[in-house]
This record gives C-alpha cells, sequence and structure tokens, in this order.
C-alpha cells in the first residue's frame, strides 16, 4: 500500500483560516496532498478552496451541498481517499488550532501504530488561549468517554489524527451514524475493538485567532446522548451474552479491546 498522506480539511465558513493552514502544511510536509471537504460555505470557503487547488495540485476539494456535519464530512473525504489510493489518511482542522508543525511527530509515530491520535492530554501535550469553560468541557468530556466506555486513551474527543488506510478500510463508515464532533470517539472506539493499535502523541492545540467555532449544544447533546447509549449497550452486551448484540461491531472485529 502507497504511503501518500492526504491530510482531510473539514471547512465551514474558514475563509480567513484555510490558505494559512495550508501554507503551513506545505511548509512542514511538502510532499502531503490536502483534500478540503466544504459542505457549502456561504463565506466562500469552496471558492477560495477551488482557486487553490487550482495553483496546487496538492490541494483537492470535495464540495457538498449541505452542512451535515463533521462527522459525514470525515466519511467522505475517507472514501475520496480510498478512491485514490491513498495509504495515510490524517485528519486536521482548518483553523490553525492543530499544528501542521507537528504532522510529522504523528506521521512518525504511525511507523508503530495503526492510528495515531494527537492528544492534548498527555504528557507534553497542551491548550493554548481555550477559554475556561470550552476546557472544562473538553476535559470533562473525555474523563466521562473514558469511564462509560471503559476506553484507554487521553484524548479520545481530539480531531489531529493520522491512520493506515487498512484501518479505515476494515472499519464500517457505512454504519457510523454520529454526525458532529462524536465521530472522533465514535470511530476511535471502533478502532481500539478492532485490534488497532493506537498511539497518542502530545500536541499543542491552539484557539483558532480567525473566524467563529461551529462547537453548537446539539453537538454537544449528541456526543453525551450516544457515548451514554453505546456504554450501556456495551454492558448489556457483557451482561447477556448473545442476546444484546454488541454496539459498533463491524466485519473486521474480533479480539474486543
Ligand atoms: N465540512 C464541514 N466542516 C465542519 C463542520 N463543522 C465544523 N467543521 C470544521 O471542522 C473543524 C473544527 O471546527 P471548529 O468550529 O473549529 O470546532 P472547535 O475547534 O471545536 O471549536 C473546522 O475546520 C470547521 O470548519 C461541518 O458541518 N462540515
Ligand atoms: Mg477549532
Amino acid at each position: 500500500m502507497s504511503d501518500q498522506v492526504l491530510v482531510i480539511i473539514p471547512t465551514y465558513n474558514e475563509v480567513e483560516n484555510l490558505e494559512r493552514v495550508l501554507q503551513r502544511l506545505h511548509a512542514s510536509v511538502p510532499e502531503a496532498h490536502a483534500l478540503v471537504v466544504d459542505d457549502g460555505s456561504p463565506d466562500g470557503t469552496g471558492d477560495l478552496a477551488d482557486r487553490l487547488a487550482a495553483a496546487d495540485p496538492r490541494v483537492h476539494v470535495l464540495h457538498r451541498t449541505a452542512k451535515t456535519g463533521l462527522g459525514r464530512a470525515y466519511v467522505a473525504g475517507f472514501g475520496w481517499a480510498r478512491e485514490r489510493g491513498y495509504g495515510v489518511l490524517v485528519e486536521m482542522d482548518a483553523d490553525g488550532s492543530h499544528p501542521p508543525e507537528q504532522l510529522p511527530d504523528l506521521l512518525a509515530a504511525l511507523a508503530d501504530a495503526d492510528l495515531v491520535l494527537g492528544s492534548r492530554y498527555v504528557d507534553g501535550g497542551r491548550v493554548e488561549d481555550w477559554p475556561v469553560h470550552r476546557l472544562l468541557l473538553s476535559r470533562l468530556g473525555n474523563r466521562y468517554t473514558r469511564w462509560v466506555l471503559r476506553l484507554p486513551l487521553q484524548d479520545a474527543t481530539g480531531g489531529f489524527r493520522a491512520a493506515r488506510a487498512d484501518l479505515i478500510d476494515r472499519l464500517p463508515f457505512d454504519e457510523v451514524a454520529s454526525e458532529g464532533y462524536c465521530f472522533q470517539v465514535d470511530w476511535a472506539w471502533r478502532a481500539l475493538r478492532s485490534g488497532a493499535r493506537i498511539t497518542e502523541v502530545p500536541i499543542t492545540f491552539t484557539e483558532r485567532a480567525l473566524g467563529r467555532s461551529k462547537m453548537s449544544g446539539s453537538i454537544v447533546g449528541e456526543a453525551w446522548a450516544r457515548v451514554t447509549v453505546w456504554g450501556v449497550q456495551d454492558r448489556l452486551a457483557e451482561w447477556l451474552p448473545g442476546r444484546v448484540p454488541p454496539p459498533v461491531t463491524g466485519p473486521a472485529e474480533s479480539s474486543g479491546r
């Protein structure tokens, strides 16, 4: 399988951030390709992406017509990437919060892992400039997720990751219902249960300087509800083996966690 890297960047109203993040990406990993997955941003992000793609063969654009959430955007991006044979898929935000300068660390760790999570909450990881309520939400969300799903990860909600394409191929993304940011927990959990080797490497997350966050109450609500349901289903499957299907099984899942 090729080792060609594709960095998938979901965008919704990121016209002030997109060009700069692509410049930083290419300064840091010149050979990487980028796929901007734009959900019809009214601010013209999709048009800007087209202009940047016309000027640089490493930049590609996938236009979607409606804002259907981060999860759907990534699933579409994964499909696009696999049709074209990219061997390493990276998730990265457009707003500069995920430093492209640290992507080489994630890619290096992929030598011994199937999935590498850029982690704010392992030793050496940091969060800069986040208002206290966002930090609390993220820390509590991670703690709750770890407890309910018995997930041995410090930062399962983060969105700066690198994965081997064969892991993506093994996971049943067509079953994924998560629309918002809980997509990240959803597929980290599926990966773990499929027996994937997951490593967390420290990153410094910096709050966006331009544009606005798309985080909303409904995104938090979806994450809370889905994680709780998965946790309950997981316990039931353990207590009533054979009577309740495990919640997120896929074709390649075998050994449990
Ligand atoms: N395509 C697409 N991108 C989205 C959507 N929601 C958020 N994003 C992008 O996902 C990334 C993270 O979103 P952001 O608003 O920065 O979330 P925060 O960092 O948690 O505040 C950014 O690049 C957004 O533009 C969506 O519904 N569709
Ligand atoms: Mg952000």
